[in-house]
């Protein structure tokens, strides 16, 4: 383990003894969700994933320390909190270096579960090519990661607010299975379906635990995303979506809205403009993500111990 990582009890007890944890991102809560309501959700989240056999971890960089697992304490502050940075994969070792107080996004969080050994993460969304990157370049670090880092990650697809044909094609190029549950399109966050047809669909979380453990044998490097689809009770149907997102766009970009700050203004304008109800939508399949990330890690750990029971019986 490397130097400065600190682990809850909770969580190293779970990992010593083989149990199934689950990584929970710290972004979504700082930069993704106004206080309270970040806070009572990010505990509802851990309660999710313990009340469905798993241990949550929730990672965030306090004062320079990776934490893997918060205390309610350190939650309900990093929570309340002016000024958090927002840590990627290219923030992620500076701010260990020098101290700094940050949240992880996808693509720092995946980082972190690999170091700690979690081998499953729950979030709501994945960043991906932001509209209009052909002239901005704004693709988002979690795609690359994706492509790298041996975590399987379960999201309801990505925002409509980015470019999803160019996401979908881009982690296509990368080799990073796209894998929708229980439907034949890729979800859109917000809403159950899209035009997109998913790559590959999976309905089981013993068959994306399979497909996991497959391609780590494989020894392929790079996770997999898997897109859960919003219950349909608190999905926002696209079209009404679409032009409250337009609208979020366009005042983006009158605005200036550049680089990292562009996710959380968009988020929090389409908050306004819904009146809260993207709020209750982002919360609830958040809440539907870390169901399934506990199963599939649970399903991951009864296959490994299959097959090493299968490597100790004599021929
Ligand atoms: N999707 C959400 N809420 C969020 C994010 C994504 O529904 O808060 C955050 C995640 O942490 C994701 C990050 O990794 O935004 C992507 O930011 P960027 O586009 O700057 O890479
Ligand atoms: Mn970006």
């Amino acid at each position: 383990m490397i130097g400065p990582l600190a682990q809850t009890d909770e969580v190293r007890a779970a990992l010593e003894d083989g149990q199934p944890v689950v990584a929970l991102e710290s972004t979504i809560i700082t930069h993704g969700m106004p206080w309270p309501r970040n806070f009572e959700t990010a505990r509802r989240v851990e309660e999710e994933v313990r009340s469905h056999g798993a241990v949550p971890a929730t990672i965030a960089v306090l004062e320079g320390v990776l934490h893997v697992g918060l205390t309610d304490r350190q939650m309900a502050n990093l929570a309340q909190a002016e000024g958090v940075a927002k840590l990627s994969r290219a923030d992620l070792p500076v701010a260990m270096a020098t101290g700094t107080t940050g949240a992880t996004t996808v693509a720092a969080t995946m980082i972190a579960a690999r170091l700690a050994g979690i081998e499953v993460f729950a979030t709501g969304g994945i960043g991906g090519v932001h509209r209009g990157a052909e002239r901005t370049f704004d693709v988002s670090a979690d795609l690359r990661e994706l492509s790298e880092t041996a975590v399987t990650v379960v999201a309801a697809g990505a925002k409509a607010i980015l470019d999803l044909p160019k996401t979908w094609e881009m982690l296509e190029t990368f080799g990073v299975p796209v894998i929708a549950v229980g439907q034949d399109v890729l979800p859109a966050f917000w809403s159950r379906a899209s035009e997109h047809t998913a790559p590959l669909r999976l309905d089981h979380a013993s068959d994306i635990a399979a497909a996991h453990v497959m391609r780590g044998a494989m020894g392929l490097p790079g996770g997999q995303l898997v897109a859960n689809p919003i219950p349909e009770a608190s999905e926002i149907p696209a079209e009404e979506l679409a032009p409250i997102i337009e609208q979020a766009l366009s005042e983006a970009a009158e605005d200036g809205i550049l680089a990292k700050a562009v996710t959380p203004y968009l988020l929090a304008r389409i908050f306004e403009l819904t009146k809260g109800r993207s709020l209750d939508a982002n919360i609830a399949l958040v809440l539907n993500n870390a169901r399934l990330a506990a199963e599939i890690a649970g399903e991951i750990l009864a296959i490994r111990k299959e097959i090493t029971a299968e490597q100790d019986t004599p021929l």
